[in-house]
């Protein structure tokens, strides 16, 4: 033992270290002689901002050596992933804490009010021009979509992004987002006849619990068509968990050697966009826009061509995109804030806060609809897009810092203790936060059946949303995307059948026609129309599939199951008589564990009974007509 102490001792003064500053923490200071002087530095931090207590369990030296030195690198990346580092973290923490606990409302001295922006309305000339404008300006883009988050309320075991956004294809999350994006920058050159082809960068930002089977995915799918080198990840570090007013950070409950953490939230993409460098490789590269975007909504790529088309003619700074809002959904509320200062600035007030918020400020019945049916306050859809050079320009000066917040549950009304660890969050929609009133702030709102159906609730939860308030469920994001291309038709002059109402996993769903195509086939209204002519009609039963670039519909009659491949070079037009006994949807139970996962979590699977299948391989110009 005392010769233990002495190699301590002779080791910390090689290191010109004195462990008295340890004294206080004496099973620390027994332990200095088995850590590197980078851990000593850490040790340092720890005791400095009060967190001695990580160490009170800490055995002599010999015992969990590994243990001890794991922690620190633990330590070590907790450190380095915050901005200007831990001590920094506990700081804040200990501000936010108390401020939570004198029951401070961060909106003080702020009154909101309903704020105007650009609403479109589909297929009107106007939202033509923005598609057109957008899909040029496309090729300037990078899209960033932040995949981090485990969907705890969805329940799902894998990963949200490798979840089908429907089942007639299976196409999943990823697959499709990624064949968006390849569809638009094959627009986007083709709109410009440039001669470079350009390619749209995509970063994905991922967290622990995402990050191997997010790269597997892609790998396993070779990137589902898009260049390794296009796809970037970086993963987002979670935070360190606190258990007191005081930050004490709390000792994980499985392992006393490491500190327990969870996510920090969305708003870390900010920073990790700006310390990956890959801002300003964009900008070198002569790029104009960032479009941000989240990881189950279906509907978002039929947005993105107008709304980006509204930021380049508006010369919008920051675009987030909105939808109707029903009170109390769980979505934030796009809100103008003016302070008794004479500050206003155009931001999300997240779901939990928007009630509160509004009770205090004189709107007695808090977030309630209004005469329209919807919240006066549209819904965010965490779609924003930003114009990359005052976007660098600010994160220069934050280092791409969001302002937090933490959301402690305590024990009491004394606010004294918690019932579980806390930790600090932060939202990548509060960007606009730090801006100053100089920038153009705007919002763009569409539709919510065009562009918002994501897929975030479990099937009992889902059943259980206040009637008339959207499911957010595996079911509803389903059948939104049938709705949507249904409803897209219809407007280009196809006559498409009503809808029947089924209820699956206890919800209420209008079933349209299960119509489907690639991004290829059409990314705009302008698309559409120009791939659909003479009188086509499409019974609610039937299933269409379009899956390739220059498929033309033409006097088809549709009743039953239609599904059309085909290679680029091949040009076909399809018309004529198609009937057949179709696919039918059958019923599943979501607490039917002999069915897989993805199936009964939206309550029925698909019974491929009969369909006309046509699959044109090689290039060529050609005709299918169905009997008459
Ligand atoms: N996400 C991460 O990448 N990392 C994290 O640490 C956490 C999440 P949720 P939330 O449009 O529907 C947001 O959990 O946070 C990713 C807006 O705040 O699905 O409850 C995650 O993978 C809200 O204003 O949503 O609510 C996912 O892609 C409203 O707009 C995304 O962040 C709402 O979304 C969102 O995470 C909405």
């Amino acid at each position: 033992m005392a010769s233990e102490l002495r190699s301590t001792t002779d080791k910390l003064s090689q290191l010109g270290i004195n462990g008295d500053w340890a004294a206080s923490t004496p099973n620390l200071q027994k332990n200095l002689g088995i850590l590197s002087p980078d851990h000593i530095e850490l040790a340092k931090i720890l005791l400095d901002m009060g967190q001695s207590h990580l160490f009170e369990h800490w055995p002599e030296p010999g015992v969990d050596d590994e243990d001890k030195k794991g922690f620190f690198d633990q330590v070590a990346r907790l450190n380095a992933s915050y901005p200007r580092g831990l001590a920094a973290y506990i700081q804040n923490a200990r501000r936010l804490l108390a401020d939570s606990k004198a029951g401070k409302n961060p909106f003080d001295g702020f009154t909101p009010s309903v704020p105007s922006g650009e609403v479109l309305t589909f297929g009107d000339d106007n939202f033509v021009k923005f598609e057109d404008a957008g899909v040029r300006e496309a090729r300037k883009a990078a899209f960033v979509l932040v995949a981090g988050g485990l969907g705890e309320r969805l329940g799902y075991n894998g990963i949200k992004v490798a979840l089908p956004s429907e089942s007639t294809t299976g196409t999943c999350f990823l697959q499709h987002y990624i064949e968006s994006i390849l569809a638009l920058q094959v627009a986007s050159c083709n709109s410009t006849e440039s001669q470079s082809q350009a390619e749209i960068p995509l970063v994905l930002m991922t967290s622990d619990d995402t990050h191997s089977r997010t790269l597997e995915l892609l790998e396993s799918n070779a990137y589902f068509g898009m260049k390794p080198t296009q796809v970037k990840l970086l993963k987002q570090e979670k935070v360190a968990c606190l258990d007191d007013n005081d930050a004490r950070l709390a000792v994980d409950p499985k392992n006393k050697y490491r500190i327990q953490t969870k996510p920090h939230g969305h708003g870390d993409v900010h920073a990790l966009l700006y310390s990956s460098g890959l801002l300003n490789v964009w900008h070198d590269a002569g790029l104009k826009w960032v479009l941000f975007f989240q990881d189950t909504n279906g509907l978002l790529f039929k947005a993105i061509p107008a709304a980006l088309g509204v930021s380049s003619t508006k010369q919008y700074h920051v675009n987030s995109l909105a939808v109707p809002r029903k009170a109390k959904e769980a979505i934030g509320g796009i809100t103008r804030l003016t302070h008794a200062d004479g500050r206003t600035m155009v931001i999300n007030v997240e779901y939990n806060q928007l009630d509160p918020l509004l009770k205090a400020t004189g709107y007695a019945d808090g977030d309630v609809n209004c005469e329209t049916g919807y919240s006066p306050f549209p819904g965010n859809i965490n779609q924003l897009i930003l114009e990359l050079d005052p976007y660098i320009k600010e994160l220069t000066k934050t280092g791409g810092a969001i302002e937090e917040f933490v959301n402690p549950k305590y024990k009491d009304s004394s606010k004294t203790s918690f019932k579980s660890s806390t930790r600090l969050e932060c939202m990548m929609q509060d960007y606009p936060k730090t801006l100053p009133p100089s920038a153009r702030v705007g919002f763009t709102v569409m539709d919510t059946w065009l562009a918002y159906a994501p897929v975030k609730n479990n099937p009992e939860d889902a059943a259980k949303v206040p009637k008339g308030n959207p499911y957010h469920s595996a079911t509803s994001g389903e059948m939104a995307i049938y709705r949507a291309n249904s409803l897209v038709l219809r407007k280009a002059g196809v006559q498409i059948d009503d809808p029947t109402i089924q209820v699956f996993n206890g919800q209420e769903v209008e079933v349209w026609p299960q119509i489907v195509w690639k991004p290829k086939w059409a990314l705009t209204f302008a698309d559409v129309k120009s791939k659909v002519g003479g009188s086509c009609a499409i019974s609610q039963r039937s299933t269409m599939v379009l899956n390739g670039r220059n498929v033309f519909i033409e006097d088809l009659c549709l009743d039953g199951t239609l599904i059309v491949n085909s290679v680029e070079d091949a040009k076909i037009k399809v018309g004529g008589s198609v009937h057949n006994r179709g696919w039918l949807l059958e019923e599943v139970d979501y607490k039917d564990a002999s069915v897989p996962e993805e199936i009964r979590t939206r309550g029925f699977r698909i019974n491929k009974v009969e369909q006309e299948e046509l699959n044109y391989t090689e290039s060529g110009m050609f005709a299918f007509k169905g009997l008459q």
